[in-house]
């Protein structure tokens, strides 16, 4: 699906300062595999403020703009008003930010920027904390993790980002995960088409906060997909469609269990926990089918 030149030619230098098994640098290569060198990419602090390097030295082989945590979505609108006033229609405007940047601190610079029907892709790679300050829990963070400000496991559910999204009347809007590639490649590349804000929320692992084997992080996100704790689906044209329904749903425990930062959870919280992932599933079953 990518531009394979593109790719092969690197807009992300090598040996960049990401942890072992980090999903971030999976996500941030493939997304400008496909939207290819002519990109502005908009990102705000978070471990993918590593990409955009310090004092002068960038890991970007393409323009890029470090913004606030509060403004991304703004900082990126605002580039997008200044190349159309040049005449500018061709260049991708990439918004890149994390959870905390995306759902907590940022989101009313991203509900204006959905609002005003500003043509910016925004994806949101989801760690499901503040990683880069030590481990925070955002609200994206899922309930029952344990995160350094949430030690005995996050008490409340997670915000649902693409939901409030299509509240807003977003044209396109999509979750993908690092584990089917093919998936988050085709989406960028309808994403980028758009013309208007789209989104792309994207499951993306963190062997340091959530403490697994850094090799396992393809396998661990393919299970969070075959137990439904990660549903990969799309708004498009005012409907919702699931891009992937395993055929039979694996145990929630699965995937929770493999991670640290869930091994405090009793085996009721778990059966509790795979209700409501089962039941919010559901719904988006018969969302589809509607
Ligand atoms: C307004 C504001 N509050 C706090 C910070 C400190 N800070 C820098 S990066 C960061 C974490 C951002 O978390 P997230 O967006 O989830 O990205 P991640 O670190 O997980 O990649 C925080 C809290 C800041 N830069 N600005
Ligand atoms: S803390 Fe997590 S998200 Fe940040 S660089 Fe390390 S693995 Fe990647
Ligand atoms: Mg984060």
């Amino acid at each position: 699906m990518y531009n394979e030149k593109t790719l092969a030619k690197g807009l992300v230098s090598h040996g960049v300062n990401t942890c072992a098994g980090c999903g971030l640098e999976i996500v941030f290569r493939n997304v400008l595999a496909v939207l290819g060198e002519d990109t502005v990419v908009v990102a705000p602090p978070g471990c993918v403020a590593l990409f955009s390097g310090l004092d002068d030295v960038t890991n970007m082989k393409i323009a890029g703009y470090q913004c606030n945590l509060e403004n991304t979505a703004a900082s990126a609108a605002g580039i997008r008003a200044g190349l159309d006033a040049l005449g500018n229609t061709h260049t991708t405007v990439l918004a890149f930010a994390g959870d905390g940047a995306t759902v907590d601190i940022g989101i009313q610079s991203l509900s204006g920027m959905i609002e005003r029907g500003d043509r910016v892709l925004y994806v949101c790679y989801d760690n499901e904390a503040y990683m880069n300050t030590g481990i925070q829990g955002s609200s994206s963070t899922p309930q029952g993790a344990s995160t350094t400000t949430t030690p005995a496991g996050k008490s409340t559910a997670r915000k649902d980002l693409i939901q409030i999204a299509i509240a807003h009347g977003i044209p396109y809007a999509a979750s993908a995960s690092v584990a089917y590639l093919p998936d988050l490649q085709k989406k960028v590349k309808k994403a980028s088409r758009v013309q208007g804000p789209s989104l792309i929320h994207v499951h993306t692992p963190c062997p340091t906060g959530w403490l697994f084997p850094p090799a396992k992080s393809i396998e661990l996100c393919r299970n969070a997909v075959l137990t439904a704790a990660w549903v990969l689906y799309e708004w498009e044209n005012e409907k919702i469609a699931i891009n992937y329904t395993p055929e039979r749903l694996l145990p929630l425990e699965d995937y929770l269990l493999a991670q640290g930062r869930f091994k405090g959870l009793t085996q009721e919280e778990i059966a509790e926990m795979q209700q409501m992932i089962v039941g919010k599933y559901r719904r988006l079953l018969a969302a589809a089918e509607m």
